[in-house]
């Protein structure tokens, strides 16, 4: 007997797209409503491939909902999946611990009348005896899970195709909050067929050549820049022998990438234009059928330096223009960074004197001294803890990045060549903001 699972994770519905609906031209419905869209592409996905189960592992929601509309999106969806004989069987994770939701909406049950939600106070098994499937799971009670679950999962059951439905960090993921920590071998030492991760938003399989896949397939929806590329599910197929193989399905409305142009070659701002145009044609070619945000980084070594830096947006409505031509109204353009800098012989001109050359010899021993970069750090550290959520180092793009002291040195030699160029007698372009 073959059988199909749909395993998901991170939905977080209605969480909002960052840096989006702010601007009058995005495509504010299909933001809006993107994360549910995806929940009913899901539920599409689930009906269309006539899969047997659907397990989810953790963070179905954001946090409390705002509303009950976000509790009745998901009643409906777990609605039309019953109704289509699929059972779902779904794990709290840290951002929907059963302590930190303060609303809750009664669900429909499985079609064995069995609940869809699996219980905090211990781990538990649910047996699908009709497709030879056990799964073994724990929600979270605190949003800070702090204890290893995994362990205390229970041993596999003979003959059954075993699942590990959890909602952890796995150990040594620096980028992420270590909720319920294990390690890969933990996992692997309990000897189920196939471990369900959520927690992680990037898709990727942490199962070894000889083990079972222990896989995270990844948010449904991504919200920002940092959630780069097509988001989804994966459908597990397993075998009459319990072997088993998956695949990646994207469900997302809207699809985030980073472009980044090398303008190094460009004598102008309208000569970038066909650069962009060329990275957009074929991502557009990549991407049929879905919505486009996109960041676009300019790089690269240019005498347009300082003309850049100062004229965002001019440079961000002639990338948007390019975009509205190019992006067959599918392109929406989320941010222009100027991430350039000057041509190197520039900065390190020997044809200075007087202030410019005193300026040139402070500036020089300032690269030199470490412990001067140190006490700035470590001033400017103290501003780090004051700054808003959304611009601190933990967000997805910080503002400030004091303990970087690569960052910090850019931003000394960018506070130089500035100086430099305004009593050289540069000057502001004029009427292009
Ligand atoms: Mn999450």
């Amino acid at each position: 007997m073959t059988r199909k699972i749909l395993h998901a994770a991170d939905i977080h519905l209605d969480s909002p797209l960052r840096q989006l609906s702010q601007f009058e031209d995005a495509p504010v419905d299909d933001i809006r409503g993107a994360s549910r869209k995806a929940l009913q592409n899901l539920v599409k996905l689930a009906i269309d491939c006539k899969v047997d189960l659907v397990v989810i592992a953790g963070d179905l929601y954001d946090g409390d909902w705002n509303d009950y509309h976000t509790g009745m999106a998901f009643v409906k969806a777990a609605n039309q999946l019953v109704a289509a004989g699929i059972p779902m069987l779904v794990i709290c994770g840290n951002h929907d611990a059963q302590s930190k939701m303060t609303s809750s909406l009664t669900l429909p049950k499985n079609p064995d009348d069995s609940e869809i939600f699996l219980r905090t106070k211990k781990p538990e098994t649910r047996v699908l005896e009709s497709i030879g499937v056990a799964v073994h799971g724990q929600s979270f009670h605190l949003q800070h899970e702090t204890q290893n679950m995994a362990i205390e999962y229970p041993d596999p059951i003979p003959d059954l195709f075993n699942i590990g439905l959890l909602h952890t960090g796995l150990e040594g993921d620096s980028g992420h909050a270590h909720y319920a920590p294990c390690t890969r071998n933990q996992l692997i030492e309990k000897g189920y067929d196939y471990w369900a991760l959520g927690h992680i938003h990037q898709r990727q399989d942490h199962g070894t050549a000889d083990g079972p896949p222990i896989v995270y397939p990844g948010n449904l929806q991504g919200r920002h820049i940092g959630e780069p590329g097509a988001k989804g599910c994966v459908i597990i197929e397993v075998d009459d022998r319990n072997r088993c193989d998956y695949q990646f399905h994207a469900l997302d409305v809207l699809r985030w990438f980073l472009i980044e142009l090398d303008v190094s070659g460009c004598a102008s701002v309208p000569e970038m234009k066909p650069l962009l145009g060329e990275q957009l044609r074929s991502l557009l070619v990549e991407n049929p059928e879905s919505l486009l945000a996109v960041r676009i980084e300019l790089t690269g070594q240019t005498e347009l330096h300082e003309s850049l830096r100062r004229s965002v947006a001019h440079v961000r409505a002639e990338m948007q223009s390019t975009c509205l031509i190019e992006g067959q109204e599918r392109v929406w353009l989320e941010k222009v960074k100027v991430k350039t800098s000057r041509p190197k012989q520039a900065t390190g001109r020997s044809d200075f004197s007087g202030p410019l050359l005193s300026l040139q010899h402070v500036a020089d021993s300032w690269r030199q001294d470490d412990t001067l970069m140190q006490i700035l750090q470590k001033e400017l550290a103290a501003i780090e803890g004051k700054l808003p959520k959304e611009l601190a180092a933990t967000s997805d793009d910080p503002a400030f990045r004091f303990s970087d002291s690569q960052w910090c040195e850019e931003i000394l030699n960018d506070a130089i060549s500035e100086l430099q160029f305004l009593l050289l007698g540069g000057s502001q372009p004029g009427g292009q903001a």
